[in-house]
């Protein structure tokens, strides 16, 4: 199926950002809303934009996000935010009549100790991870709604659960951002500033996979073309990096030159959360950036646009 009015919730953010160039480049009509024209907290603004609007399929890209420090700080605004836009957006969807909805996750939603790599089947089977257990809580939500509006209307709405994700229109904000575009941040600053070390949060030990955003568009856009069942599906690299490795990588990139050391007073979070994609690299996805490409990537668009803190909003990871 090739969707010709796809309506992107969350074109800001660095995945919404991703959906739109993807989706024009194989010429989908796109459609955005700015915060201005509808505010996705409030039902009423929601159903009524929706309802004029009429896209033939969403794809929910819009979350309140952030890493480690965010989500262990701001949990009321985490949970909040994400439960609000999820039951306006899918309810709102259902109510304006459209049939087809992508929604975007995390890999937090997985026990914090499920075995690994997490196949899908791992949702719901154990405690999750207390440093984000607010937003993941959210997205679990999020999968249910899809869930129960198919299973009682017969709406096709599927979720696909992305791994960390980095790449252009990241969070490069210290306070709020992922581990990616806090490391390409700080050893940027440090080689302007020919700091004799770098400092990275926790022991250097817990596992990330990491995908570039780029290729999580393609797969998003691969199931709504392609992929239309109750079961969330994962959406991955496929292979994953200590915090440690990351941060010799990132270092290597930037070429900063100084020492890397470790703050562990600062929380490490899940140990380990490499999921399984097999299910959609079997359908027929692949990722094609690899990660030291990505981070070279990355690293030129941070260079590019000169990044200033930005607000914490925008798309899901
Ligand atoms: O990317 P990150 O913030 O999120 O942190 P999570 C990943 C790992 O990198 C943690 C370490 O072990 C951090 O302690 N780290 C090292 C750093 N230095 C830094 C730094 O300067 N900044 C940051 N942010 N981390 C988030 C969840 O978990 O992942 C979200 O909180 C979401 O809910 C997202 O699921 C994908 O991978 O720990």
């Amino acid at each position: 199926m090739t969707c010709r009015r796809i309506w992107v919730a969350g074109h800001n953010g660095m995945v919404g950002s991703a959906l739109v160039r993807y989706l024009e480049a194989r010429g989908d009509q796109v459609i955005k809303a700015d915060r201005a024209v509808v505010d996705l907290r409030h039902q009423m603004a929601v159903e009524v934009w929706l309802k004029q609007s009429r896209p033939d399929a969403i794809i929910f890209a819009a979350a309140k996000v952030g890493g480690i420090y965010a989500n262990d700080t701001y949990p009321a605004d985490f949970i909040y935010d994400n439960l609000a836009i999820e039951v306006n957006v899918i309810h709102s969807a259902h109510a304006a009549g459209v049939d087809r909805l992508v929604f975007l996750g995390s890999s937090c939603i997985y026990p914090k100790f499920a075995p690994q790599p997490i196949k899908e089947e791992a949702l719901l089977t154990g405690p999750l991870e207390s440093t984000n257990e607010w937003y993941a809580i959210a997205k679990i939500a999020g999968i249910k709604l899809c869930q129960a509006y198919r299973k009682q209307y017969g709406r096709r709405y599927i979720s696909v659960m992305p791994c960390n994700l980095y790449g252009p229109n990241d969070n490069f904000d210290l306070k709020t951002s992922h581990v990616m575009p806090a490391l390409i941040r700080k050893f940027h600053e440090g080689k302007q500033a020919g700091l004799s070390e770098v400092v990275v949060w926790g022991t250097g030990t817990p596992l990330r996979e990491f995908l570039h955003v780029d290729d999580l568009a393609r797969g998003v856009v691969f199931c709504l073309d392609n992929y239309d069942d109750y079961e969330h599906i994962n959406c991955g690299a496929g292979s994953e990096i200590s915090i440690r490795g990351l941060a010799e990588l990132v270092k290597r990139a930037v070429g900063y030159e100084g020492r890397i050391v470790f703050d562990a007073s600062k929380p490490d979070g899940t140990p380990r959360k490499l999921m399984d994609s097999s299910r959609i690299m079997t359908l027929g996805w692949l990722p094609q950036i690899g990660l030291e490409e990505g981070v070279v990537d990355a690293y030129r668009w941070f260079l590019k646009n000169k990044v200033a803190p930005v607000e914490l909003e925008g798309a899901s990871a």
